[in-house]
C-alpha cells in the first residue's frame, strides 16, 4: 500500500486531500497542531493512519516528528507539502512584522524543514513524489498581498529547485497553485473577523478544498513516467488574483 504525508491536514486542503488519497487507497501520516481536528479525521478513514503533531516552525519538532514514525510508515512515498496560511492583508509599510514571520517561516521554512526531513528517505529509495501547495499568487501578486505572495512565490521557485535536484533520484516533484478555496483560510488571514472573511468569497463560487484534493490525487496516481509538474485551478468565476465575476 503506498504511503504519503500531507501536512497541514487538519484542515482545509489538507484535510479533503487526506479523504482523497484514503479513497485512493494510501496509508497516511497527518501533521498538524490541532490533534483533536486530526484524530476526529483518522476515524473516519479506512486506511492506515499515523498522527504527527506539531508546528512546522519549529524544526527541532518537526524534525524529531519525522524521525518518531514507526517502521511502518516510514517509507514515505508521497509528500504533500499543505501546511500555511496568511497572515494579514494590508501595505507593506504598515505590515505587521510578526504576521511576516509566521507566514515566511511556516509557508517557506516549515515547508524547508520537512522536506528536509523526508526527502532523504525518498533519494535512499530512489522513488517519491513531492507535491508542493503553491498559489496563484505566487505567480501574481496583488494589491496588500505582499508577504503571503512573496512566500508563495518563495514556493514557486523552490518547486523549480526541487525538481532540478531530485530529478536524477526519480523523484517527482510538482505545484498545485489554487485561487479562492473556501477553507479556513481567510478565517486565519483576518484573525477571526467573520464578516471580512466571508467577503472574500461573496457573489461567487469558490472552488471546495475537495476540488483541490481531486486534483491532487488524480496527479499522484498518474504512471510513474508521467509528472504533471504545475497546475492553476481556479474556480470558473475567477480569472486573476485580482479579477472576479461576482452577482450584482
Ligand atoms: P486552512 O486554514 O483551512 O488549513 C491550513 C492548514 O495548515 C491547517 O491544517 C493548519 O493546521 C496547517 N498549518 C498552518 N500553519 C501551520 C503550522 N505553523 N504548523 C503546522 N501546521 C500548520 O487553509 P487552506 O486549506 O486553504 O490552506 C492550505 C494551503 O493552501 C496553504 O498553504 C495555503 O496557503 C494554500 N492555498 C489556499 C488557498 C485558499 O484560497 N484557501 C488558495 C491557494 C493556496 P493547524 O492549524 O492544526 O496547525
Ligand atoms: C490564496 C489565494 O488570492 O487569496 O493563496 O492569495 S489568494
Amino acid at each position: 500500500m503506498p504511503l504519503a504525508l500531507v501536512t497541514g491536514a487538519s484542515s482545509g486542503i489538507g484535510r479533503a486531500t487526506a479523504i482523497a488519497l484514503a479513497q485512493a487507497g494510501y496509508s497516511l501520516i497527518l501533521t498538524g497542531r490541532r490533534y483533536e481536528r486530526l484524530a476526529e479525521l483518522a476515524q473516519q478513514l479506512t486506511t492506515p493512519v499515523h498522527l504527527l503533531t506539531f508546528d512546522v516552525r519549529d524544526r527541532a519538532a518537526t524534525e524529531a516528528a519525522i524521525a518518531s514514525l514507526p517502521e511502518a510508515f516510514q517509507a514515505i512515498d508521497v509528500l504533500i507539502n499543505n501546511a500555511g496560511n496568511a497572515h494579514g492583508l494590508g501595505p507593506i509599510q504598515e505590515g505587521d512584522v510578526a504576521d511576516w514571520d509566521a507566514m515566511l517561516d511556516s509557508n517557506v521554512k516549515g515547508l524547508l524543514y520537512v522536506s528536509r526531513a523526508v526527502l532523504p528517505g525518498m533519494t535512499q529509495r530512489q522513488r517519491g513524489h513531492v507535491i508542493n501547495i503553491g498559489s496563484i499568487a505566487g505567480h501574481e501578486a496583488y494589491p496588500n498581498g505582499n508577504v503571503y505572495c512573496a512566500s508563495k512565490a518563495a514556493v514557486a521557485s523552490l518547486s523549480k529547485s526541487m525538481r532540478l535536484d531530485l530529478l536524477p533520484h526519480g523523484i517527482r516533484v510538482a505545484e498545485v497553485n489554487p485561487g479562492a478555496v473556501e477553507t479556513e483560510f481567510a478565517q486565519v488571514r483576518f484573525k477571526g473577523n467573520e464578516s471580512r472573511a466571508a467577503a472574500v468569497y461573496k457573489g461567487f463560487q469558490p472552488l471546495r478544498a475537495e476540488d483541490v484534493a481531486e486534483v491532487i490525487a488524480f496527479m499522484v496516481t498518474r504512471p510513474p513516467h508521467v509528472n504533471i509538474a504545475e497546475v492553476l485551478l481556479l474556480p470558473a468565476a475567477q480569472a486573476s488574483t485580482m479579477h472576479f465575476k461576482r452577482d450584482a
